[in-house]
């Protein structure tokens, strides 16, 4: 049975990690059976340094996407063979802005706003002894923080991020209006996404202005509580 390497259930969301969530939604919808490992402490020792990547057997795949894509190889999967050409464009584009850009506005809200980040600090580092449990968060938000400023959104006040994140949910509820998903009524690879990002902010139970933004549009809130109650039903809304 495939291996998935994950950070855990977190703040009411499937995985603290939307590129996690992201694979799990993936694996649930596809009926893919698979052993969970949440294990932070392993971060180190996984092929990218980051998570997720999944163990089938011998062969390890990092990645969000490539593991997607392996599985829908070793499955027959073809989630998105029936959007039109275009479709498909855009909905590469528009994942690559959520991934890419929109998840960036994310972390900022997480590990930089002093609102969130003691909450962030205590989920992960709140078991360590001390002093680990003072001085790896420390390091660890530091570590992060220099991440964030090297791809770009860091260089931005927090108003400016908030900004970034609120043109991004109301294309996204523009874009999905009143359809179950962003392509009608059918599922595809771009509401997994969709998923993964919108639901770390409309589903957690984090309270701070970017995640109240993202719950201001009904129809965006509505799409995650619908897709989280459909496939993980043991997670209260
Ligand atoms: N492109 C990767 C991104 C994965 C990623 O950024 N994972 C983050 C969590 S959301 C991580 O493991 N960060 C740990 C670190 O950078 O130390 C994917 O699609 O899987």
């Amino acid at each position: 049975m495939i291996k998935l390497h994950s950070f855990g259930e977190a703040f009411g969301l499937i995985d603290a990690s939307p590129f996690v969530a992201k694979v799990k939604l993936f694996l649930a919808v596809h009926e893919i059976d698979y052993q969970e490992i949440n294990d932070v402490m392993s971060l180190g020792k996984a092929p990218k340094q980051k998570f997720p990547y999944i163990e089938d057997g011998k062969t390890l795949v990092a990645d969000s996407e490539m593991i997607i894509e392996y599985l829908s190889k070793k499955h027959l999967i073809e989630m998105d063979s029936w959007l039109t050409d275009e479709q498909g464009a855009s909905a590469h584009l528009i994942s690559k802005s959520l991934e890419e850009n929109l998840y960036w506005c994310l972390v900022y809200s997480r590990w930089v706003n002093d609102d969130t980040w003691p909450i962030i600090r205590s989920h992960f580092f709140g078991s360590m002894p001390f002093p680990l449990n003072t001085l790896i968060p420390l390091l660890a938000r530091k570590g992060t923080i220099k991440r964030i400023e090297g791809q770009g959104m860091g260089a931005h006040t927090a108003d400016q991020v908030l900004a970034i994140a609120k043109r991004s949910f109301a294309s996204l509820s523009t874009i999905l209006a009143d359809k179950p998903f962003f392509f009608g009524d059918k599922m595809s690879s771009l509401d997994i996404i969709a998923f993964a990002q919108l639901s770390s902010f409309t589903l957690a139970t984090l309270s701070n202005p970017t995640n109240d933004a993202a719950r201001k549009h009904q129809n965006l809130v509505a799409f995650t509580k619908r897709i989280q109650q459909s496939y993980f039903s043991e997670l209260s809304l």
